[in-house]
């Protein structure tokens, strides 16, 4: 199974995507994680990555397109992945098409954690309390959220448009948004 989590920064990609892995068994391919290991590790990438990311702005497609060509190629993904934050816009949405193309695998299910913009900054403000990252700060929060509505919502409809996607509510706790995933990723196997 192929699947690709899209949200605002704050809806619980990451954090479903942690519970998918366990549940599914499948490897999860975050570029926010691959990201700050390259800037973690002073790599070339990470260092040019750092600047853009503490402006709360997208990494050029340049850079992701190697960082997740790389990733896909590797053979725990060929069984199938969970996609957490890529694509983001409509170059790199379609750059992910010729990738799974070229690898024979075009199929994706894409599930569009929606989350109401308030609850977004709330538990934000909840993430940089506790973990203090750069990009969680309030001004940079804002930005992100515009950059997502800007770039990031044309490939909800980019999906809807192609039939693969699928709206889950990403508001209650984490084992309910979960339990609403697995529903739908249960009716899509069985029909
Ligand atoms: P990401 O790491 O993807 O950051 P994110 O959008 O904030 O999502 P994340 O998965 O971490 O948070 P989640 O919603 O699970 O990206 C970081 C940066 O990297 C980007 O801004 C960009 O600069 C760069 N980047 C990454 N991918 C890129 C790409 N493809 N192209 C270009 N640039 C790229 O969780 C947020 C908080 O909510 C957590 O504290 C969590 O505990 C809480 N939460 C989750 N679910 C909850 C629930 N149900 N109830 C209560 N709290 C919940």
């Amino acid at each position: 199974m192929r699947i690709v989590l899209l949200g605002a920064p704050g809806s619980g990609k990451g954090t479903q995507a942690v519970r998918l892995v366990e549940q599914l068994e499948l490897p999860h391919i975050s570029t926010g994680e691959l990201l700050r290991s390259a800037v973690e590790a002073g790599t070339e990438l990470g260092q040019k990555a750092k600047t853009v990311i503490d402006r709360g702005e997208l990494v050029s497609d340049d850079i992701m397109l190697g960082l997740i060509t790389q990733r896909l190629s590797r053979d725990d993904a060929k069984k199938g992945f969970i996609l957490d934050g890529y694509p983001r816009n409509i170059t790199q949405a379609k750059a992910l098409d010729e990738i799974l193309e070229r690898q024979g695998q075009a199929m994706v299910e894409v599930l569009h954690i929606d989350v109401d913009a308030e609850l977004l900054l709330q538990r934000i403000a909840g993430r940089a309390a506790e973990e203090g990252r750069s990009d969680d700060a309030e001004e940079v929060v804002r930005k992100r959220l515009r950059i997502y509505a800007e770039q990031t919502a044309p490939v909800v409809e980019y999906y809807t448009a192609k039939g693969v996607l699928s709206r889950v509510l990403g508001e209650g706790s984490v084992e309910e948004v979960f339990q609403r995933i697995m529903s739908v990723l249960l009716m899509h196997t069985e029909s």
